[in-house]
C-alpha cells in the first residue's frame, strides 16, 4: 500500500495532490526547481528536494533527477501531475523499473494513445466512431489527393505524433495539399521528430466535449459523465463546464459507453479522458484520449461527487473500484475558470511577476485550486495560470450567476490577468445561451476585449433562457413532477420579476 508519494510537479496541481495524500495519511514529497525554491507546494509537502535549474528540461523533465528524488526520499509512489512528465512512457516504464509505483497507465496505454494513427487504429477497432480519415499514415502526395477524392475537401492533415494542435494543417482546395503536407511534415519533425501524418474530414464549428473514465486493475472501467472544453483560445482551454449544455440524456449515454469501450481497448488503468470532436447535429468522432489527469478534473469532482485523486491512488494500490457506474449521476452544474497571468491587451502574453496582492473568493459553492500567496513571484519559466475557479450551481444559470459573484470578487494585483476577459465571458449573450462552438471566443473578440460594462441585454438572455427552459418542464412533466414545479416556483422570482408575473 502506498504510503508515500513523490509530486513530479509544481503550482496549483501539485498542492492539489498533496491535499489528497495529506487525507488519506500518506506522505508527500514535493520537487523544485531554482526559480521554485519559494513555492507553495514545497512549503505544503512533508518533504523536499531540489531537483535543478529553473528551465523545465533540467528539473520538472528530468526523469534523471527526479527518480534520484524518489530514491533519496525513500517514496513508493510517484505521481505525475499533469503537464511535465505525465504522458512521457519512458518515464512510466523507468519508474516500473525502479519498483516506484507510477500513479498512471502503463507505458503501453500511454504511447499507445501519443500515437495518433495507432490511437485511430485502435478506436476504429473498438467500434469507437472515429473522424473520416486515413486508417494509416500518408505516403505520397498523391495518396493525399486520393484520401481527399473519396472523403470530400476540407479536410485535416495531422502529425500522427502530435496532439493538442501541434503540427495541423487545413487544407481547404486541391492546390494546397502539396504545401500542407510539406508544412504539417516539417512541423512534425521539429517538435516531435516524427513526420509520418495522416488526414481527416474538417468537421466545421465542432464542439469539444470530453469524457472522464477511470478504471481498474480488475477490468473494472467506468465513465464519470463529460465536460465541455470549446470555449478555448489557440487550443489553450480557458472555460469547462459540466454538464454540456448540447448533450442530450442518449447522446451522452451513447459517448459515455463509447469512451468506456475506448479505455478497455487498450487495457487503461488509471484516470484518463476520451476527447470528442462534436458537430452540429451532435455526430461525434473520438479526437484523442489523454492519459493523464486533467488540468478540468475539479468540475467533475463536483458534479459526481468524486476525489479524483483519491481514486487513482486507490487504483495505483490494486484496489477494485468501490464507485458503480448506475449509482454515478450528474448533480448540478459547475463551470471551471483558468486565472492567468496573461496581458488581453497585447494578445494575451505571459505576464509572469510578483504578486502584490491576491484575494480569493469565498462562499456558497465556490472552490479555488491555486498556489500563490501574497509577494509569490511567478516565475517565467511555467505555465502561467494563477488560480482555478471552480463554482457549483444547482443549474446552468445559477452556476452562470455564481460564477459572476465570485470573478467580481477575485482580486489580484502585480500581474496582469484574464480576470476581466473570463467575467465578459460570462456575459456574452452566446455563452449564456450554451451552443457555442471552438470558434466562441475569435467570433466574439469585440464583445469579449470591451471596455464598457456588460449591457442589460445579457441579463435578460439569461432570464429567458431560464424561463424557456421552466416552459420546456411543464410541457414534460407528468402531474406529480408538475407539483414539485409548482411548489418549486420561487425558484423562478427573477423569472417573474422581468416579466412581472
Ligand atoms: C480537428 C478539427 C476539425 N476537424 N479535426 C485541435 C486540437 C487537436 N486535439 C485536434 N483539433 C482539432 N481537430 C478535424 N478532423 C478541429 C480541431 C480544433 C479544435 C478541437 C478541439 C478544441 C479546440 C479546437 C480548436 C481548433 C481546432
Amino acid at each position: 500500500m502506498i504510503k508515500k508519494v513523490l509530486v513530479a510537479n509544481r503550482g496549483e496541481i501539485a498542492v492539489r495532490i498533496i491535499r489528497s495524500c495529506r487525507e488519506m495519511g500518506i506522505l508527500t514529497v514535493a520537487v523544485y526547481s531554482d526559480a521554485d525554491r519559494k513555492a507553495m507546494h514545497v512549503l505544503y509537502a512533508d518533504e523536499a528536494y531540489h531537483i535543478g535549474p529553473s528551465p523545465s528540461v533540467d528539473s520538472y523533465l528530468s526523469i534523471e533527477n527526479i527518480i534520484k528524488a524518489a530514491k533519496t526520499s525513500k517514496a513508493d509512489a510517484v505521481h505525475p501531475g499533469y503537464g511535465f512528465l505525465s504522458e512521457n512512457p519512458a518515464f512510466s516504464a523507468r519508474c516500473k523499473k525502479e519498483g516506484i509505483l507510477f500513479i498512471g497507465p502503463s507505458e503501453y496505454a500511454i504511447s499507445q494513445m501519443g500515437d495518433k494513427i495507432t490511437a485511430r487504429k485502435i478506436m476504429t477497432n473498438a467500434g469507437v466512431p472515429v473522424v473520416p480519415g486515413t486508417p494509416g499514415k500518408i505516403a505520397s502526395e498523391e495518396e493525399a489527393l486520393k484520401t481527399i477524392e473519396s472523403i470530400g475537401l476540407p479536410v485535416m492533415i495531422k502529425a500522427s505524433a502530435g496532439g493538442g494542435g501541434k503540427g495541423m494543417r487545413l487544407v481547404k482546395s486541391p492546390k494546397d495539399v502539396k504545401n500542407g503536407l510539406r508544412a504539417a511534415r516539417s512541423e512534425a519533425k521539429t517538435a516531435f521528430g516524427d513526420d509520418s501524418v495522416f488526414i481527416e474530414k474538417y468537421i466545421e464549428s465542432p464542439h469539444h466535449i470530453e469524457f472522464q473514465i477511470l478504471a481498474d486493475q480488475h477490468g473494472n472501467v467506468i465513465h464519470l459523465f463529460e465536460r465541455e472544453c470549446s470555449v478555448q483560445r489557440r487550443h489553450q482551454k480557458i472555460i469547462e463546464e459540466t454538464p454540456s449544455p448540447i448533450l442530450t440524456p442518449e447522446k451522452r449515454k451513447e459517448m459515455g459507453d463509447h469512451a468506456i469501450a475506448a479505455a478497455k481497448a487498450v487495457n487503461y488503468e488509471g484516470a484518463g479522458t476520451i476527447e470528442f470532436i462534436v458537430d452540429k447535429d451532435l455526430n461525434y468522432y473520438f479526437l484523442e484520449m489523454n492519459t493523464r489527469l486533467q488540468v478540468e478534473h475539479p468540475i467533475t469532482e463536483r458534479v459526481v461527487g468524486v476525489d479524483l485523486v483519491k481514486e487513482q491512488i486507490h487504483i495505483a494500490n490494486g484496489w477494485e473500484l468501490t464507485l458503480k457506474q448506475e449509482e454515478l449521476k450528474q448533480n448540478g452544474h459547475a463551470i471551471e475558470c483558468r486565472v492567468y497571468a496573461e496581458d488581453p491587451e497585447n494578445n494575451f502574453m505571459p505576464a509572469p511577476g510578483k504578486v502584490t496582492h491576491i484575494g480569493i473568493p469565498y462562499g456558497v459553492g465556490v472552490r479555488v485550486d491555486g498556489y500563490i500567496y501574497e509577494g509569490f513571484e511567478i516565475p517565467l519559466f511555467y505555465d502561467p495560470l494563477i488560480a482555478k475557479l471552480i463554482v457549483w450551481g444547482r443549474d446552468r444559470n445559477d452556476a452562470i450567476e455564481r460564477t459572476r459573484r465570485a470573478l467580481n470578487e477575485f482580486t489580484i494585483a502585480g500581474v496582469k490577468n484574464n480576470l476581466q476577459f473570463l467575467e465578459r465571458i460570462m456575459h456574452a449573450k452566446e455563452f449564456i445561451h450554451g451552443n457555442y462552438t471552438t470558434h466562441f471566443i475569435e467570433q466574439n473578440q469585440e464583445f469579449l476585449s470591451g471596455e464598457e460594462p456588460c449591457d442589460k441585454i445579457c441579463e435578460d438572455v439569461v432570464i429567458i433562457t431560464a424561463f424557456l427552459e421552466y416552459l420546456e418542464k411543464i410541457r414534460k412533466a407528468s402531474p406529480k413532477e408538475m407539483t414539485a414545479i409548482k411548489n418549486n416556483w420561487k425558484d423562478y422570482s427573477r423569472v417573474r420579476s422581468v416579466l412581472k408575473l
